[in-house]
């Protein structure tokens, strides 16, 4: 699984003090919590900050890396915030995301061509939010088709079909996985990645149903997650998972979790 650490998102009010504050030291910190408890990429995300998201996002990322060596996730729906971002970006990193919008496909595609970045392709469009596994399918056949014809590896690309909440509507949860298991039948050696958390949104106890779906998600090939990677009890569900699901030849990394003290709180 491809943890995508999700802890430095300007929506939290410590990460959103510390950009304002320039205070580098929180940044480095979090990052290098991240890393240490299991993060393959660290996303940054300065979302709320409109109009500034090209110079923040700039900022986090040369934070993140004076502090750790995992590179980052750009997370923006802005194609002008994630091109500032890559400029000052060593090494490769993953963005995150490009969606079927007409805008932001048209500005990244061409940036993210020929390139050996890994890319998450959101299942959204002008034409709103996906609710059905066909809504989903017929997203990710553009966004996958767009990608490989234009020279990304499928080997590079993270479906993500869009996790939706629970409380809205009774057949969210159900439509996400099935969609999981669609694409990954669809499209031979493609990734999937989600944030999990919204499906929870509106709901008491959220680490029990973001847990809980997690694992339902991983049983369908979900393999890469955007999580709070401090999360003990998550990632020990996710290791858990996927050494059930057969993933884990011969339990290795199940046992290497349990060593390191990572399975019991
Ligand atoms: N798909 C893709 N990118 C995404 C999302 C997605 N990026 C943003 C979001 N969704 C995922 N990122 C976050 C970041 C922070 C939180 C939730 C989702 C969050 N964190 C808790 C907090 O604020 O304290 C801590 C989490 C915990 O304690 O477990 O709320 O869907 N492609």
């Amino acid at each position: 699984m491809i943890i995508i650490g999700e802890l430095i998102n300007a929506s939290r009010t410590a990460i959103a003090a510390a950009i304002q504050g320039g205070d580098k030291a929180a940044i480095r910190q979090v990052a290098k919590d991240q890393a240490e408890a299991g993060a393959d990429y660290i996303d940054v995300n300065a979302g709320i900050f409109v109009g500034r998201e090209p110079q923040y996002l700039t900022w986090l990322v040369q934070t993140v890396q004076e502090a750790s060596d995992r590179p980052c996730a750009i997370d923006s729906p802005d194609p002008k915030a994630i091109e500032a971002a890559l400029e000052a970006h060593r090494g490769t990193p993953m963005i995150n995301s490009i969606s079927l919008e007409k805008q932001r496909y048209d500005n990244l595609l061409p940036i993210i061509a020929g390139t050996d970045m890994k890319v998450i392709a959101l299942c959204m469009s002008d034409e709103g939010m996906p609710e059905s596994v066909e809504d989903r399918l017929k997203i990710a056949d553009s966004l996958v088709n767009g990608l490989t014809r234009n020279n990304v590896p499928v080997d590079n690309i993270f479906v993500d079909p869009l996790v939706q909440p629970m409380s809205v509507n009774n057949s969210f949860g159900v439509e996400f996985i099935n969609a999981i298991e669609a694409i990954v039948a669809r499209f031979p050696g493609i990734h999937t990645a989600c944030g999990l958390s919204n499906v929870s949104y509106g709901l008491p106890a959220r680490k029990l149903i973001n847990q809980t779906f997690m694992t339902m998600a991983i049983c369908k090939g979900l393999d890469g997650a955007i999580v709070n990677p401090l999360d003990r009890n998550m990632m020990a569900t996710i290791i858990a998972a996927e050494t059930l699901m057969g993933r884990d030849d011969f339990c290795m990394e199940y046992l290497k979790a349990f060593r390191a003290g990572r399975l019991e709180n």
